[in-house]
């Protein structure tokens, strides 16, 4: 496998390609990886400008924790303007995660705490290791959550848990947050990067219109009502069958050149 190129190289984001699949790291690690205005706009503009021939983002945190959430100490005094303004700025961010041009897969370890459980909700798929956990320390900080997390996390564990989470402090491990659908896997310690590429290598096969249609279409289908939901469902199936990709996928698979579904091997097998 050729040694990742990098694309650049600024100090709070690490950014390298390797193949399809671009890796996005968070790079302050002395600050556990607090997020920063500069380095908020930083993640904007990254993920509204990834390489042409990106089809999968692996995003992870240098150092001994994914991230801190927001950077408290540029929590100088703001008029409501500028602290609308400022929420606005994590929105643009992490919407550009969200809705991007491909899908991200967050690679968790450590703390995965405030603004830094926010920007993972964002991700498609979550990874955690065996050291992750996850908190909302907002409460006791006398904040709320200002980058999407009411929105995107509730729809992950339910307006009940967060509430707990934030109310309370409470933190979840990684095995909880597995169990409450924060994370998709849980991987022994250190191995989160790892199984992240090898499900973004996955991701990066499929027709890039099937992953367009999963990440643009699955969430605001969830928010419409049924009738609604099934026509845009219909009007997505429909564009996605109609590109030469899929037309030649399904082909493949009627002349027996392509993969049929198999069962997992039990866990524990080699
Ligand atoms: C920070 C931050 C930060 C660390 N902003 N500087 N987030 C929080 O409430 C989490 C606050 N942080 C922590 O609870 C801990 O730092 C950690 C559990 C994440 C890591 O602990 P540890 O022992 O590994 O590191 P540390 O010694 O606490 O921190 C190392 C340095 O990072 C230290 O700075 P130093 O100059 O003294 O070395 C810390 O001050 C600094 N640091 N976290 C600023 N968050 C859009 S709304 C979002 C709302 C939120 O995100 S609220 C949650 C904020």
């Amino acid at each position: 496998m050729p040694a990742p190129s990098p694309t650049s190289t600024q100090d709070l984001l690490d950014i390298t390609q390797d193949g399809h699949v671009v890796h996005v790291r968070l790079n302050r690690p002395a600050k556990r990886n607090a997020l920063s205005d500069p380095l908020i706009l930083r993640i904007h503009e990254c993920f509204t400008t990834l390489p042409e021939d990106c089809r999968a983002v692996v995003v992870s945190g240098e150092g001994a924790h994914f991230c801190a959430g927001l950077d408290l100490s540029e929590l100088v005094e703001r008029d409501i303007r500028a602290a609308v303004l400022h929420s606005r700025m994590w929105h643009a961010a992490f919407d550009a995660i969200q809705f991007g041009p491909v899908p991200v897969i967050a690679a968790l370890h450590g703390a995965v705490v405030g603004g830094g459980l926010e920007m993972a909700a964002a991700a498609h798929i979550r990874v955690a290791d065996r050291s992750t956990y996850y908190g909302l320390p907002e409460g006791q900080r006398g904040i709320f959550v200002g980058g999407g997390g009411s929105v995107r996390i509730p729809r992950l564990i339910g307006v009940a848990r967060m509430t707990d989470l934030m109310m309370t402090g409470r933190v979840y491990d990684a095995d909880e947050g597995l169990a409450v659908g924060l994370s998709q896997y849980v991987v022994d310690e250190g191995q989160a990067l790892t199984r992240a590429f090898e499900l973004a290598a996955r991701v990066a096969q499929n027709a890039p219109m099937s992953n367009f249609a999963i990440m643009h279409a699955l969430p605001r289908i969830a928010e419409q009502s049924s009738g609604e939901g099934q026509f845009t469902e219909s009007l997505m199936a429909a564009v996605a069958e109609a590109t030469p990709d899929a037309q030649s996928r399904l082909r493949a698979f009627l002349e027996g050149r392509a993969g049929k579904v198999v069962k997992a091997p039990p866990a524990g097998a080699a």
